[in-house]
């Protein structure tokens, strides 16, 4: 057996290792979300930042509920491993994180009430926020900003934590953090900054004003693929490190990050790690949900469908991968011109990267949330190749696949893996084999679509469509039918 991973002394030499003294570097950021995701991504830009730029920017990493990630890490020194998979494995330690804190959101709130944190980051998915997007406010009805309007003081939930350490900071005479939104969200700075304001305006409206006027929300384009870690992940990554590590990740070798320039307290050199920092981050963000999410999305349900559990067998399906090559096609379309992009050349790359053979990266995992990913990958693009008289005809049917899947989960009495769940199988079930109302049921659903894509009849008689041929024929039928058209 290995020992435990806890140095970076007498590891073989084709690891990397942390390229700084980390005990030289003091703590900046605090990271609310100790996913895979980020310890794939943000914590690899910030490990090279302190190689090549320096600074009191190490990372304090919390979980407000989990404790097996941090605790895993805290006995390693706040080490870990990441995997990359290309054409041969690689290993690489991280050192930018400190301290760990899981499941305690008293402790998390006083960490970030301390003046050395200077950005308060977060990757806690698209469900952790409670934000109503539509109308850009606090959403009461969402469990955790429910339970923390209740008791500001005692908060748990994003909103509420963001809110009462940006007060304390405030009474204390604190510098505010910069609040840095990591999650596929789109305009995720101003979002953010919306559900913070909207909270905050429902507790002190004088505490609102000071939030609006002093702390920075940049936006920000997130993007490497990082499968949930398995035991092939553990064993992949110690066979190389020799040293046993259960909060190991394993990602692809590309990584992006494009950020909005607005850091009044300061940054880390994230640069060396490949982040690219611009005025305007939004069409990024739209390439990539539209492209690689809204196709990951498709690729998700067709899969799940089609008995493929895995995305690199989705693009070897050779009707398949055209559907996502058309959905790429005509997300692309919806794009600003002017913007420097080259939505081609990032789709072909896209399909490379599906394709990596080294990587099980799961269709389930992708498959789930739909309501909460759905908008931004789908409908958004769809609406707007509505407006521009486009080729709808993609959209409706990654819809008609999701919706299938939706009624298949129903007819076993599955209940999807979404906020939404028994909603969705609720409809589901009602709806039966009648597929003009799965379709307006679902579809219908608030926040879900623009009201616009949904009362277009040239939409939903589309997806109709394409649902009542999936259910007819299956989905393999359907694909070859859309590919021969
Ligand atoms: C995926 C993303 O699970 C999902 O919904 O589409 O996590 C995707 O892998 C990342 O955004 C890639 O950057």
């Amino acid at each position: 057996m290995n020992p435990r991973l806890s140095g970076t002394e007498d590891l073989p030499s084709g690891v990397e290792v942390p390229r700084y003294d980390r005990a030289a570097h003091g703590v900046g950021i605090l990271h609310l979300g100790l996913g895979a995701f980020h310890r794939a991504h943000q914590a690899v830009a910030t490990d090279d930042a302190l190689a090549s730029g320096g600074g009191d920017w190490r990372i304090l990493g919390a979980n407000l509920r989990s404790r097996e990630i941090p605790d895993a890490m805290a006995a390693q020194n706040g080490l870990y491993t990441v995997l990359v998979r290309g054409p041969e494995n690689r290993a690489r330690v991280i050192g930018a994180h400190g301290p760990t804190l899981g499941g305690d959101p008293a402790a998390i709130l006083e960490a970030a009430c301390d003046p050395a944190i200077r950005i308060l980051s977060l990757t806690v998915s698209e469900k952790a926020y409670g934000i109503d997007r539509a109308a850009m406010d606090a959403d009461e009805t969402h469990p955790a900003v429910a339970a923390d309007l209740r008791a500001p003081e005692a908060p748990t939930g994003v909103l509420g934590l963001i809110t009462a350490a940006l007060a304390a900071r405030r009474a204390a005479g604190i510098a505010p953090f910069t609040a840095l939104s990591c999650d596929n969200l789109p305009d995720n700075g101003p979002l953010l900054r919306a559900g913070v304001l909207g909270f905050a305006r429902r507790r002190d409206p004088a505490l609102a004003d000071w939030i609006a006027e002093n702390v920075a929300f940049p936006a920000t384009m997130v993007d490497r693929i990082t499968p949930a870690t398995t035991a092939r992940t553990l064993a992949d990554a110690e066979a190389l490190t020799g040293r046993s590590d259960p909060a190991a990740v394993e990602t692809e070798p590309f990584s992006q990050w494009v950020i909005e320039e607005q850091f009044p307290q300061g940054r880390p050199l994230w640069e060396a790690g490949g982040a690219e920092f611009v005025a305007d981050v939004r069409p990024h963000e739209a390439m990539k949900l539209r492209l690689l999410n809204g196709s990951h999305s498709l690729i998700a349900y067709a899969g799940q469908l089609l008995g493929l559990e895995f995305v690199r067998q989705a693009v070897a399906d050779r009707p398949l991968a055209a559907q996502i090559v058309r959905l790429m096609a005509a997300a692309g379309t919806t794009l600003p011109g002017n913007a420097g992009l080259d939505p081609d050349a990032y789709g072909r790359a896209l399909m490379e990267r599906f394709a990596n053979p080294a990587i099980d990266h799961r269709t389930r995992q992708i498959a789930m949330d739909g309501t909460e990913k759905l908008p931004q990958r789908w409908f958004a693009p769809a609406a707007g190749i509505l407006r521009a008289g486009g080729d709808l005809r993609p959209h409706a049917m990654a819809s008609a696949i999701w919706l299938a899947w939706l009624g298949r989960l129903a007819a076993r009495e599955e209940t999807p893996d979404d906020p939404r769940g028994a909603v969705l199988r609720d409809l589901a079930r009602a709806a039966g084999a009648d597929d003009a109302a799965l379709v307006r049921s679902v579809l219908g659903l608030p926040g879900l679509a623009p009201a616009e894509l949904v009362e277009a009849p040239a939409f939903a008689e589309a997806v109709i469509a394409r649902l009542a041929l999936i259910r007819r024929e299956g989905l393999g039928a359907a694909l070859a039918r859309d590919d021969a058209a």
